[in-house]
């Protein structure tokens, strides 16, 4: 079955676990604002029920649900031409969820390596929560909620989204329908795996153990300089071609988020800085980043002062997400055989 007779549609979230960071916005944030058009039909959301699968304080977790949307806003996310909402809004969600728990294998959730980096092993994983074991399958509800046919993300969620296109050809085939869309991962560009700025073989996370080794949306431009300054490098230069990058990671990584934040490829920004010294090339991605970031973590403070009106928008944007999602959970119910009396 091809994704061709559903309409087309993206779907992506982000969890409210912390701050955004750079690595939310350059893989995610930034291509959905120019994923919103004439050719799709957006929804995006802030995947609440997916940070509690980490112990959430209840009060950060609704400051924090506010300031994504915030962020998301502030980027260029418009709630006219998107559907924006916070995920338990709308508890179609969870009992997809539900129904998939059921058609997922045990041993498809064991190959997740997501849950393996953040479970850790052996005695480690038997205490993380089952929520977080489940995790993907409640991902590939939100996405199949809405017949989404694209998912924007970053690198590291592609084997969820894998994941997504099982269930749903497993759904399919067991009930003998045509129903679920096989949504298909849109991962392109350079800011797809931004790097930890301490250690390159680790992606930036918003929890990560150091403020460090992130850059957090909303820091202010003298942080912003000081991280990149800080940031591992090896002793070497910039090399002459990008070729010279590979066995490279925290050099390569600088590049690309220099890349990303411009427009460029790779290719491009060696050939503006070929063979520059760290002394030139940080501070250069320094004035780049706060060029970027600023005006948004400006916007985002403007935003976050007005908490009514951000409830507002995600509550507005529920009820048009509800309309989407309601007759779909109604018609996979009935598929099933669950008895609507
Ligand atoms: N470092 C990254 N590089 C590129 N894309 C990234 N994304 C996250 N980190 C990077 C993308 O951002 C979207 C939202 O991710 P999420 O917040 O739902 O979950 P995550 O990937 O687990 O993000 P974090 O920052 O690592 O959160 P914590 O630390 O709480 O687990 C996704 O599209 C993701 O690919």
């Amino acid at each position: 079955m091809t994704a061709t007779k559903f309409t087309p549609r993206v779907f992506s979230g982000i969890k409210p676990s912390g701050g955004l960071t750079l690595g939310n916005y350059l893989g995610a944030i930034k291509r959905w604002v120019d994923m919103q058009g004439p050719s799709f039909e957006t929804v995006y959301c802030v995947v609440d029920l997916h940070a509690i699968t980490v112990w959430q304080d209840p009060k950060d977790l609704r400051d924090g649900t506010r300031e994504v949307a915030a962020g998301m806003l502030a980027s260029g996310i418009d709630p006219e031409k998107s559907i924006l909402f916070n995920q338990s809004q709308v508890p179609e969600h969870a009992e997809l969820a539900w129904i998939f728990n059921c058609v997922a294998r045990v041993g498809w959730m064991n190959r997740m390596t997501q849950f393996k980096d953040k479970a850790g092993s052996g005695k480690d994983a038997e205490k993380a929560s089952l929520g977080l074991y489940a995790y993907p399958s409640l991902m590939a509800a939100d996405i199949l909620l809405y017949h989404a046919t694209h998912v924007p993300v970053g690198e590291d969620q592609k084997q969820h989204v894998e994941l997504t296109r099982d269930i749903a050809a497993k759904f399919n085939h067991d009930f003998g329908v045509d129903f679920f869309p096989l949504a298909t991962p849109v991962i392109e560009g350079p800011g797809m795996r931004v790097m930890n700025l301490r250690d390159g073989s680790k992606k930036m996370s918003k929890s990560g153990e150091s403020d460090m080794e992130r850059i957090n949306m909303t820091d202010d431009a003298d942080t912003i300089s000081k991280k990149f300054k800080k940031a591992k490098t090896d002793p070497e230069p910039l090399p002459e071609t990008v070729e010279g990058l590979s066995s490279r990671p925290e050099a390569k990584n600088l590049v690309d988020i220099y890349a990303a934040l411009s427009n460029m490829t790779a290719e491009q920004v060696i050939a503006q800085y070929p063979g520059a010294g760290w002394g030139t090339f940080k501070p250069a991605l320094a004035d780049l980043a706060v060029d970027k970031l600023a005006p948004i973590s400006t916007e985002m403070k403007r935003l976050m002062a007005d908490k009514a009106e951000i409830d507002r928008l995600l509550a507005r944007g529920a009820e048009r997400a509800r309309e989407i999602a309601t007759p779909i959970l109604r018609q996979t119910y009935d598929i099933v055989g669950l008895l609507r009396s």
